[in-house]
C-alpha cells in the first residue's frame, strides 16, 4: 500500500487530494495545525474520522523539529506539500511569516527528506503567482516563461519553487513543482475572490445582504475546478520522470466577468448595481493578468480540465445557495 503525507490537509486541494488518494487505496496522513478553540475539529474531513486509511496529524510545518521526525517515521511514498500561507493580499501585511511557511518550511522539509526518506517522491505547490501576470505571452504563461513575482507570497513560493528544482539536480530526488493557476470550489476559502462573489450574491439573494465590496474587477485570471487539478498533483508523482507542469484552463477571465456569470445566474442582470469599490481590497503590486498553458500537462501526462469557468461557477453558486436555504 501506498502513503502519502499531504501538508495542507483540511485546506480547499488538501481535502480533494486526501480523497482522491484514499480513492487509490492509499495510506493518507493528512497534516494540519491545532486550533485551541476548536481541537477535534475536522472540518472539511469530518467524514474521513472513521475511516481506516486516513490519519489526521496535527503539526505546524514551519517547526523542523516535527515535520523531521514524521518524515523519519512514516517514510512515506509521497509527501504533497500544500500547507501555506496562501493568501496573496495578506503577504503584503505579513511578510515574513510568509516566507517562513511558504519557503523556509520547504527547504526544512526538503533537509528531512533527504536525511530521512530519500526515496520519497515529493510535490511541491507552486503558483501561477510566479509569473507575475506583466507581458503575459498570447498562448499563456508554459513551463519555460520567465518568473516575476509582484507580492511576498509569491517571492517565497518563487524561492521554494527553485529549492525544490535544486534538491533534485544536486542530490537526484523525485521532487517537482506543480505550477497551477487559480483552482476554485465550493471548498474555497471566503476571502478569495471567486467564492467571496458567489457567497455575496447567494448572501444577496436571501437578503442578508445588499452589496458586495470588491477590490480591483480588472485583473484576469485562469481558473480551474480544484478538484480536477489535485489529479494532476498525482500524476506528476507517478510519472517516470519528476518535471514541472503548468496546469491551467488556457481561458482568463475578468473579475468583471465572474460578477456579470455569478449574478446572471440568479436572475441578475445590473450587477454594477450592487457592488462597490474599497482601496482596502487594493493591492500594493497588482498581478494584472493570468492565462495558463496547459500543452505539457496533456501532451505528457493526459491531463485535461475537465470543468469549465462556467460549470465552476455554478458548482460554487449552487452550493452557496443551498447552505442559505435558497
Ligand atoms: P490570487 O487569488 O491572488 O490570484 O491567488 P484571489 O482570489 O485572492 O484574487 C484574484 C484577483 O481578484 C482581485 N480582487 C480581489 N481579491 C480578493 N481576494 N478579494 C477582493 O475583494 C477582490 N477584488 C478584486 C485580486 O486583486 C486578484 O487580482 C490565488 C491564491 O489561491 C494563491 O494561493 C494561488 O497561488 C493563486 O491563486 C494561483
Amino acid at each position: 500500500m501506498k502513503t502519502a503525507i499531504i501538508t495542507g490537509a483540511l485546506g480547499q486541494d488538501g481535502s480533494f487530494l486526501a480523497e482522491h488518494l484514499l480513492g487509490l487505496n492509499h495510506k493518507v496522513y493528512g497534516i494540519a495545525r491545532r486550533k485551541s478553540t476548536d481541537a477535534d475539529s475536522w472540518g472539511l474531513l469530518e467524514h474521513l474520522k472513521e475511516n481506516k486509511n486516513f490519519k489526521l496529524v496535527h503539526g505546524d510545518i514551519t517547526d523542523p523539529i516535527f515535520m523531521s521526525n514524521l518524515i523519519s517515521d512514516i517514510k512515506p511514498t509521497k509527501l504533497f506539500n500544500l500547507g501555506a500561507q496562501s493568501h496573496v493580499a495578506y503577504s503584503f501585511q505579513n511578510p515574513y511569516t510568509t516566507f517562513e511557511t511558504d519557503a523556509c518550511a520547504v527547504v526544512h522539509m526538503l533537509s528531512a527528506l533527504q536525511k530521512h526518506s530519500p526515496a520519497t517522491r515529493f510535490y511541491q505547490a507552486s503558483t501561477s503567482e510566479l509569473f507575475g501576470g506583466i507581458n503575459c505571452p498570447i498562448t499563456g504563461y508554459s513551463e519555460t516563461s520567465p518568473f516575476h513575482p509582484r507580492s511576498p507570497y509569491g517571492v517565497a513560493k518563487l524561492a521554494a519553487h527553485w529549492a525544490t528544482i535544486n534538491f533534485r539536480e544536486a542530490y537526484g530526488m523525485f521532487s517537482c513543482a506543480g505550477i497551477l493557476f487559480n483552482h476554485e470550489s465550493e471548498r474555497r476559502g471566503l476571502d478569495f475572490v471567486t467564492r467571496k462573489v458567489t457567497n455575496g450574491v447567494a448572501r444577496i439573494k436571501a437578503g442578508l445582504e445588499t452589496k458586495i465590496i470588491m477590490g480591483n474587477v480588472d485583473a484576469y485570471r485562469d481558473w480551474g475546478y480544484a478538484k480536477d487539478y489535485v489529479k494532476m498533483m498525482n500524476l506528476m508523482l507517478e510519472a517516470d520522470e519528476p518535471q514541472e507542469y503548468v496546469i491551467a484552463t488556457g481561458k482568463a477571465y475578468s473579475i468583471k466577468d465572474l460578477l456579470e456569470l455569478s449574478f446572471s445566474l440568479v436572475g441578475i442582470n445590473n450587477w454594477e448595481d450592487y457592488v462597490e469599490f474599497d482601496e482596502r481590497f487594493m493591492r500594493p503590486s497588482e498581478v494584472p493578468y493570468l492565462l495558463g498553458d496547459p500543452t505539457k500537462a496533456g501532451a505528457e501526462l493526459g491531463w485535461v480540465p475537465e470543468t469549465s469557468f462556467e460549470e465552476l461557477i455554478k458548482i460554487m453558486l449552487s452550493s452557496d445557495l443551498k447552505r442559505y436555504g435558497i
